[in-house]
């Protein structure tokens, strides 16, 4: 057995816990194997993609990508929703160390790694671009779910490691696409009038400690009290459906994340853990409804 297939063994006998919330779409019928082979290459406007597809078996990617600038697109052809979130090791860490130590306690585990973003959840068929920078290192991408205790757990086999190699190019002093913002503050969206269509938003992370933003659509008749009561209690059928996002970066750090928007109403959610209190970020303010005409 290769040592990825260790790790991805051992993970998912530490990380699986409760019952998976991912929603299943009867429509939905998943390719018989990635249509896109698994590389990099230069785009028009010259920053390197990075392709990564999701199955129900795990992810297929590049084991390898350069540094810097990157077009980073996650297809997802799993019956479940997922999601891709970069963690980088720590300088010193090895893969079998952070196995291991996911093995025996996950929350220790964080403190081997950096979040690092990454493309947000999508539902089966979804797909989502992120555009970010990545330094040099050793990197892992999991799929990051909330479960019904209200904790993330990565779902079996939803975890693949890969390396960022190289200088960073000079591309990454260029400001990241994107005509529009929204702020991540400690704790709250600011978030501007968004019209149907599609949408390329910077992310500027203005705090000082790591979020992300999920954004997901409402069902009919749903509230914002809705939505903040199912991220504490996930438990039965969600008021809302994925809609993209961006995972989880660093505090003064921004990315770039395309959406595509439908009329409706809305919500973003940061459902980050915060290290003192516990409680997510949803919690402490980090969830807000929008509409989109
Ligand atoms: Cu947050």
């Amino acid at each position: 057995m290769s040592l990825d297939r260790r790790l991805v063994v051992l993970l998912s006998l530490a990380l699986v816990t409760t019952a998976c919330v991912g929603r299943r779409s009867s429509e939905y019928t998943p390719p018989a194997a990635p249509t896109i082979p698994p590389t990099t290459a230069a785009r028009a406007d010259g920053l390197s993609s990075f392709d990564i597809r999701v199955t129900d078996d795990g992810y297929v990617s590049a084991d390898q990508v350069p540094a810097g600038r990157l077009a980073i697109t996650l297809h997802n052809d799993g019956h479940g929703q997922r999601n891709a979130q970069f963690l980088r090791l720590n300088d010193g860490v090895s893969l079998a160390q952070l196995a291991a130590t996911f093995q025996n306690e996950q929350r220790s585990a964080m403190s081997l790694v950096s979040f690092a973003g990454g493309p947000g959840t999508v539902p089966p068929g979804g797909t989502q671009e992120v555009v970010q920078d990545l330094v040099e290192g050793q990197y892992v991408m999991v799929t990051l779910l909330l479960g019904e205790d209200g904790f993330q757990y990565v779902p079996s086999g939803m975890f693949k490691p890969f390396r960022v190699v190289g200088a960073s190019a000079a591309s990454t002093s260029a400001p990241l696409p994107g005509d529009e913002r929204i702020l991540l503050e400690d704790f709250g969206f600011a978030i501007p009038p968004l019209t149907a269509g599609t949408h390329t938003l910077r992310l500027d992370n203005v705090g000082k400690v790591p979020h992300e933003i999920l954004v997901k659509r409402m069902a009919p008749q749903k509230t914002l009290a809705d939505a903040l009561a199912f991220v504490l209690t996930p438990v039965g059928t969600p008021p809302y459906a994925d809609a993209g996002g961006a995972l989880v970066f660093p505090g003064s750090q921004s990315v770039s994340m395309a959406l595509d928007l439908a009329p409706g109403q809305y919500v973003a959610i940061c459902y980050f853990r915060d290290s003192v209190t516990r409680k997510t970020h949803a919690e402490l303010g980090m969830i807000r409804d929008f509409t989109v005409d």
